[in-house]
């Protein structure tokens, strides 16, 4: 029998805010830490660490700039200015689904304002009536690496237990107006992420927690985060009985570099660190083996009476994730090859080809990570972020990128057959992303992920017009055909 996506499959696309809207500074939004995060693109890409830190030096600086060339989250893709044009775009591809995240500082600009900001929800409830007019369903993320930058600057970061509070009343807010419009809800967008770029996903500023050990800083911004997690569910599921809650991970790949027991044992250690966040969530409780590290590692966790059962009493309703790439591990890495990733930088894969920023190409690899996570949490999966980051030309109006159609031609073999072969049950797939955008790690606009090219360069320069690709085409019939023409 012929293999099949299935017919109510969730084809779609994906962005975030902070990296599409622009308008950082319109209809009354606040500065969010992304707003204040420097391009580094002329420094070394693959340092990784580089490419995020941010001081406090560095916000100040940001804040008094007259110069924007540098911050390229304040502009994006100017979605705010194009979102009609834009959706009416996605709806020409037939997308079916479309994941955006609410930026936390249009609703709330300095996260503790005693009134929600009515022009920041005026915004969304725009843009979720556009999508319904299409008849594409919003995939919301609460938090994607934007929140307000004050929860940096007055409290300390996700750190602070009011960090909680302030973030139930940000999803009290959001859930009640969109109770009718919102159906999908993720909470934290790579919750694992805090590990390895503490500042913009938790807003954890390393030099005020001098004289602390950061990484029990970094674990209980976390535990923090997982309670806020459980809370939306709770809440989302108040407001709206229908909804549906996942959580999301980075889903990082990684295989033995040799059959060695110890590069065995070595990857298998490594997931962990992803497998962490997801067991947490689906289970509603912190697994055994993170027990056992914190007490290796001395890290005491602050919990205030009933955040455990908060946990436990509302896990995720699915389980969705980001994949692009998968990298190998040894227990001895010195003189091997590494190569870069999605947020880390990993031992190289001889067998693999990479893209134009190093990251390795690795489409069964897709199909591993569906299946083992399909196994281990037996919950409906949900892909959130695959694509491929090039250096597109634009010639005469035209993208030709099928370099771009082959990276998801074969994905999606993949997926169709963890769906068919495996039986993973799995509820759809959004695209990293449907339009060009700003990279979350470079800030670079010229590494282009779209379907849609928009013509502005990493300075901010170009007419930000917007150019269908050959993808574009190809994934519209992927969709018309439920992924029989692949
Ligand atoms: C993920 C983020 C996305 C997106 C993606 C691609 O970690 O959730 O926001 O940015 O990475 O990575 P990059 O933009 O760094 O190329």
């Amino acid at each position: 029998m012929k293999k099949a996506f299935p017919k109510q499959f969730l084809w779609g696309a994906a962005t975030a805010a902070n990296q599409v809207e622009g308008g950082y500074r319109a209809g009354g939004k606040g500065l969010s830490v992304a707003d204040c995060a420097r391009s580094h693109f002329d420094e070394d890409l693959r340092d990784y660490a580089r490419q995020n830190e941010v001081t406090q030096q560095d916000i100040e600086a940001a804040v008094r700039t007259t110069d924007e060339s540098r911050y390229p989250k304040r502009r994006g893709s100017r979605f705010y200015e194009h979102f009609r044009e834009d959706i009416a775009l996605m709806a020409g591809m037939g997308l079916k689904v479309y994941r955006m995240s609410i930026a936390w500082s249009r609703i709330f600009p300095h996260a503790d304002d005693e009134q929600p900001n009515e022009e920041g929800l005026r915004f969304y409830d725009a843009v979720f009536d556009e999508l319904h007019r299409y008849g594409i369903e919003p995939l919301v993320t609460i938090s994607h690496y934007e929140p307000p930058l004050k929860l940096a600057l007055s409290y300390d970061g996700w750190y602070s237990r009011e960090a909680v509070g302030l973030f139930a009343r940000y999803v009290e807010t959001i859930c009640k107006r969109y109770k009718n419009k919102v159906r999908y809800w993720l909470t934290f967008n790579e919750i694992d992420s805090m590990q390895r770029h503490p500042y913009t996903t938790g807003a954890l500023l390393r030099e005020r927690f001098a004289g602390k050990d950061f990484n029990e800083v970094i674990w209980q911004a976390m535990h923090h985060q997982f309670v806020a997690s459980a809370l939306a569910t709770k809440i989302c599921h108040e407001q709206n009985p229908q909804a549906l809650v996942g959580c999301m991970l980075t889903k990082l790949t990684y295989y033995p570099y040799s059959c060695r027991p110890e590069d065995v044992l070595q990857a298998q250690q490594e997931m962990r660190k992803m497998y962490a966040c997801g067991d947490t969530q689906v289970f509603g409780a912190y697994p055994p083996y993170l027990q056992k590290q914190w007490e290796r590692e001395g890290v005491r966790i602050r919990m205030e009476p009933g955040d455990e059962e908060l946990m436990r009493r509302y896990p995720v309703d699915f389980v969705s994730f980001s994949y692009y790439t998968s990298s190998c591990c040894a227990r001895d890495p010195r003189g091997l090859e590494h190569a870069p990733g999605n947020t880390v930088t990993a031992v190289k894969n001889p067998y693999l080809t990479a893209s134009d920023w190093g990251w390795q190409t690795d489409p069964i690899g897709l199909r591993i990570s569906l299946t083992e996570l399909y196994d281990r949490y037996r919950k409906p999966l949900f892909v959130v972020e695959n694509g491929l980051g090039a250096k597109d030309v634009l010639e005469e109006g035209k993208v030709h990128d099928d370099y771009r159609i082959e990276y998801y031609r074969e994905h999606f073999k993949a997926m169709r057959d963890a769906i068919c072969e495996d039986g993973v049950d799995l509820m759809g797939y959004t695209a990293w992303s449907c339009l060009d955008l700003v990279s979350e790690s470079t800030k670079q606009m010229s590494k282009r992920y779209g379907f849609i090219y928009v013509d502005a360069d990493d300075y901010g320069n170009g007419s930000y017009a917007r150019y269908p690709k050959d993808s574009y085409d190809w994934y519209r019939e992927v969709i018309r055909t439920d992924g029989a023409e692949l």
